[in-house]
Formats: structure tokens, C-alpha cells, sequence
């Protein structure tokens, strides 16, 4: 068996703007279940960083442990990645971005890494506003060790094997907003439209951008009676809103009525047009984003798309006015301005 994907790609395939191919985007074969969500999300996140024309060696990709940590082996094949312990991954995304603020840092984890294991770490890494995006590819189960319910799996839903769930489960969109993540989406694994231009808009966010992903566990959790299977999500979900993401580098038109569309500006100049569904919430209000999201979770209904967005957010280089530049780019001048410096250091603190 082999795990290497065949280089040949027909030859008039065009490139993006920055001259890659979508190729320089992908990854090794995946070993995963043939029909797993985390395979239609590793695709998505090689189409958003394709048609954002990221450069793969400016991306650095992390991952706790799961299913959906190995996942990274499977796209941005170029790119940086660091697999780490089980739930540890926003803290080796702290330390790497306090050190380098340059990259673009994209950490993958599963609903058993983030809401249980890593959830320290989670919630910290949120409210600092960590200058990255996360996505928790989440089946209500631990997939990789057969299927156990994990803390997303709702209360009542029931997996292949065992009985129904009695426990209430953590909503991981609803703690980020309240949290002060800068923007926060759910999506599902088989709605690329969907989440293609949600992974954009989450990579050209700064600060902490957040996107829980349902994505079934055809193994163990795609039976009829579990709410994260294919069929389950498909019969109970409703979009806040439809949008298009305009790329900085594009010409911004105002092509809709003004009552229909929200726009919000991010860091890069880049615009999200939010074509609002009627009585939609302003997903600029913090409360009336979480109110939106327990007011469907009482009906029964899954809402997707752009839940919460706070272009203005504050990320933790601003918070903690850390060093402009790359760590590794500081000369010993730098680093040591010399004994009059230090002088005036040390008697400010006398
Ligand atoms: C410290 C530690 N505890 C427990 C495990 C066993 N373990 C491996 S993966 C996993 C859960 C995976 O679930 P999730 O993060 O939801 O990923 P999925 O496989 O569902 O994509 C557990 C408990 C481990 N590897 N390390
Ligand atoms: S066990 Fe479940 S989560 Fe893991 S690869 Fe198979 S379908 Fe995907
Ligand atoms: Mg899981």
C-alpha cells in the first residue's frame, strides 16, 4: 500500500495568484475511513489556503492526538507541522506564534483533544486571543479509540453501540464567544460552500478564529439515533446567514441592498458580505449570538455559519505588546542594548 499521492496533475490546471499549484497545497493519501468527515474538511482547508494564495511555508499547521490530529498528514504537505500531546495543542501554538508572529498558525483538533483533555487549554488559548485559527473536527465521539461519547456528544443523541447519552454536552462555539474570540463558525463536513469561505474568512481573522466543523465518525457515531451523523445534520441544520468573502487584493462592489447584507471588514482589508436570512441577529452582538445559538439548540436545530464576528478584536501581541519582529531575527544589539539602558531599567524599579 502505498501513502504517496501520484505526482502527474494535468498539465493546464491554472495557478493561483501567488503562482502555486493547488498540488502545493495537499498532502500525503489519507488512512482514514473511507467516508470519514475529516477527509472533506483536510480538502476544504487545501482549497481555502489554495485560493487565498498563501505561500505553505508561511503556514504552520499543529495537532493534538485523534483521528482528526493526524489529519494535518493529509494536507499542506509543504508547510510546517508539529503533532503534539494529546490536548496540547494550543499551547505549542502559544509558544510557537510568541516566538514568530510572522506565520500564519492553523491548529486542527478533535472534540475529545479540545472539550475534554485539552480543555484547559482551549479556554485559554481563546481568551488570549491566540493569532490563529482552530478548527475542531467534531463527531461526538473519541473515533480513534472506538468511539467512546465525548464531552460535544448531545444529551440523548445515541452512537452505534451502547446506550443513549445522559449527559448535557459543552457547546465549544458558545465558550469561545463568550470567551472573546474574534469570530466563531460552525460548519458541516459536507457543505464545502460552506466551509470553504469560512476557513478563509477564519485565516484572514487576526486574533483567536474559531470554527467547530460536525463531522461524522462513519464508524461509530453515523447511526440514525446519533445527532452528529450524516443524515441527522442534514434533516436539523439552518445557516445564520450565506456569505461571500472579497480577498483584499480584489475590487470591493457593493452588489446588494443594504438591508440584506452585513459587511464586516477584517484586519487584512479583506470583506465578509453576510447575506442575512430574515430576523437574522447581528452577528457583531455578542449576547444576541449566544441567545441565536440556544434559542436553535432548544428547537433542535443546528445553526451554521458565521455565528459571532468582532473585526476589532485585540490579539495577544496587542494585548501583551510583545516584540514586532520574529524572535529569531533579533541581533545580539537587540537583544542587549547595553549598560545605559539597563542602567535606566533598573532604576525605574528602585
Ligand atoms: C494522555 C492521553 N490520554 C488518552 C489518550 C487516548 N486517546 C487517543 S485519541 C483519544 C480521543 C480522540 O478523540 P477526538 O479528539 O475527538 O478525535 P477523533 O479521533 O474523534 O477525531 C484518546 C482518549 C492518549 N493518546 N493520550
Ligand atoms: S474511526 Fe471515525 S473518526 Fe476515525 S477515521 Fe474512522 S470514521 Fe473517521
Ligand atoms: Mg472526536
Amino acid at each position: 500500500m502505498t501513502f504517496f499521492r501520484p505526482a502527474f496533475r494535468h498539465p493546464e490546471l491554472p495557478p493561483n495568484a501567488a503562482g502555486y499549484l493547488r498540488q502545493d497545497y495537499e498532502g500525503g493519501i489519507s488512512t482514514l475511513c473511507a467516508g470519514c468527515g475529516h477527509d472533506s474538511i483536510c480538502n476544504a482547508i487545501v482549497q481555502a489556503c489554495f485560493e487565498l494564495a498563501l505561500p505553505p511555508h508561511r503556514i504552520v499547521k499543529m495537532s493534538g492526538i485523534g483521528c482528526s490530529s493526524k489529519s494535518p498528514a493529509y494536507f499542506l504537505g509543504k508547510s510546517h507541522g508539529f503533532n503534539s500531546v494529546h490536548g496540547r495543542m494550543p499551547s505549542i501554538a502559544t509558544g510557537a506564534n510568541m516566538a514568530n508572529r510572522d506565520l500564519i498558525y492553523l491548529g486542527v483538533s478533535g472534540d475529545g483533544d479540545t472539550a475534554s483533555i485539552g480543555m484547559g487549554q482551549f479556554i485559554h488559548a481563546v481568551r488570549r486571543n491566540l493569532d490563529m485559527l482552530y478548527i475542531v473536527m467534531n463527531n461526538g465521539c473519541y473515533g480513534l479509540t472506538k468511539g467512546q461519547y465525548s464531552a460535544t456528544a448531545d444529551k440523548g443523541s445515541k452512537g452505534k453501540k451502547g446506550g443513549v447519552n445522559e449527559l448535557e454536552s459543552i457547546d465549544l462555539c458558545e465558550l469561545a464567544i463568550q470567551l472573546g474570540a474574534g469570530f466563531v463558525a460552525r460548519s458541516f463536513s459536507g457543505d464545502k460552500q460552506q466551509l470553504v469561505p469560512l476557513i478563509k474568512a477564519g485565516l484572514s481573522h487576526r486574533g483567536m478564529s474559531f470554527i467547530d466543523v460536525i463531522s461524522p465518525c462513519v464508524t461509530f457515531n453515523n447511526n440514525p439515533e446519533s445527532t452528529k451523523s450524516y443524515h441527522w445534520v442534514r434533516e436539523h441544520s439552518e445557516a445564520t446567514n450565506t456569505f461571500d468573502l472579497v480577498p483584499f487584493r480584489r475590487p470591493i462592489t457593493a452588489e446588494y441592498a443594504d438591508e440584506t447584507v452585513q459587511e464586516v471588514v477584517l484586519h487584512d482589508n479583506s470583506v465578509i458580505h453576510l447575506h442575512k436570512h430574515r430576523d437574522a441577529p447581528d452577528i457583531t452582538d455578542r449576547r444576541q449570538a449566544i441567545d441565536n445559538l440556544e434559542d436553535h439548540k432548544a428547537q433542535g436545530v443546528i445553526l451554521t455559519g458565521v455565528l459571532y464576528a468582532n473585526p476589532d478584536s485585540a490579539d495577544t501581541h496587542d494585548i501583551l505588546h510583545t516584540c514586532e519582529r520574529p524572535l529569531n531575527s533579533l541581533t545580539e544589539a537587540d537583544l542587549c542594548p547595553g549598560s545605559p539602558v539597563l542602567e535606566a531599567i533598573n532604576a525605574a524599579h528602585r
